[in-house]
């Protein structure tokens, strides 16, 4: 007999309100609060076509060394339609619904494109886009993505370890995390305006998370360039971490020497700490963390499936964290 979850004993998704939508209401309220007045008409562009709603559309990447070991499908696992991965993003420089970065982000400006690598760099250097995609080979990446809402993807990246960049830059012994800035850009950006970010939108990795294998810097996906609501014209992918960590449109990356709070971090400390592992065992403090919706998976009444340790990445990355309190270290 099939017994199925009931499925209105779960929250429904709309129940589960996005990080950004209860902290857009939350700064609104404050807004409001100081102002005494009621808070910022939206500025938001006409929706426009989006930029890539079937492949072939976009620039091809040259192809393509097959992915490393253990990095690919697992059982059950298949690739996400190239319309919901390009059509249901979080990017909230372009707005908070999952369908604004796709419609909007046509504007933002990428050619030509610049990445500043600095900090406690033997090389500090200002790269190029031509120079970045010329750096290592490229290499297809099939990888969960799971947001810490909870749904989760499989997308097929293109692009090469973080790892290439860093040695490339030479690390000074003193470097101990690396920040990841991300564009900023006013005229294309309405997102700006929310202020429950304190833009631009950062994230920061130990140096031993960003040497790591598994984390990419990725320039495509589905063998094209990266469409400009996933992150164009290139961005980190962290796959054991939750989505937020893989921070969009990079422009620096600077080493340091102390850990500096991420753009999360700041806005909402008690939600997101500086690990952001995905971790079934550690709920969120307003939804649990044990489950996810497959996007493409089916409706309502699809099971959601079972979180991963480590998105399923804990024997690659596992030891990373020997010894640590991931209750604590959230
Ligand atoms: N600059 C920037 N990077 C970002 C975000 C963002 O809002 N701005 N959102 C993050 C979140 S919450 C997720 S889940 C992933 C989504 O990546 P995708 O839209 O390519 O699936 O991007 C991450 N990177
Ligand atoms: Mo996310």
């Amino acid at each position: 007999m099939l017994i199925r979850t009931n499925p209105w004993s779960e929250p429904r998704e709309h129940e589960v309100t996005p990080q950004a939508a209860y902290l857009t209401r939350r700064q609104w309220l404050r807004t409001a609060a100081a102002a005494g007045a009621v808070g910022t008409a939206s500025a938001w562009l006409p929706a426009q076509a989006a930029t890539a709603s079937a492949p072939g559309k976009l620039r091809a990447l040259p192809a393509v060394a097959s992915s490393v070991a253990g990095a690919g499908l697992a059982a059950g696992d298949k690739l996400t339609a190239y319309g919901d991965v390009t059509g249901y993003n979080n990017f909230y420089e372009f707005g908070t619904d999952k369908t604004d970065p796709a419609a909007r982000a046509d504007r933002m400006p990428v050619d030509p494109w610049r990445v500043q690598v600095d900090g406690l760099v033997g090389k500090p250097q200002t790269l190029s886009l031509d120079t970045l995609l010329k750096l290592a080979p490229m290499e297809e990446r099939i990888y969960r993505l799971r947001c810490v809402e909870g749904w989760s993807m499989v997308i097929p990246w293109v692009g090469y370890s973080l790892a290439k960049l860093l040695a490339h830059v030479q690390p000074l012994g003193s470097a101990k995390y690396v920040v990841f800035t991300t564009l900023a850009d006013k005229a294309s950006m309405p997102g700006l305006s929310m202020r429950f970010i304190d833009w631009p939108y950062q994230e920061v990795l130990r140096l031993d998370e960003a040497q790591h294998p598994l984390t990419l810097l990725a320039f495509g996906l589905y063998g094209e360039v990266l469409p400009k609501q996933n992150g164009a014209p290139l961005r980190l992918v962290v796959p054991w971490k939750y989505g937020f960590k893989s921070a969009k449109s990079l422009v620096r990356i600077t080493l340091t020497d102390k850990p500096v709070a991420s753009a999360w971090m700041k806005s909402a400390p008690q939600e997101y700490g500086f690990y952001a592992n995905v971790n079934p065992g550690v709920d969120h403090p307003r939804w649990s963390q044990a489950t996810e919706r497959r996007i493409g998976d089916g409706g309502l009444f699809t099971p959601k499936r079972k979180t991963l340790m480590f998105n399923g990445y804990e024997a690659q990355v596992g030891q990373l964290y020997a010894g640590l309190d991931l209750k604590r270290n959230y």
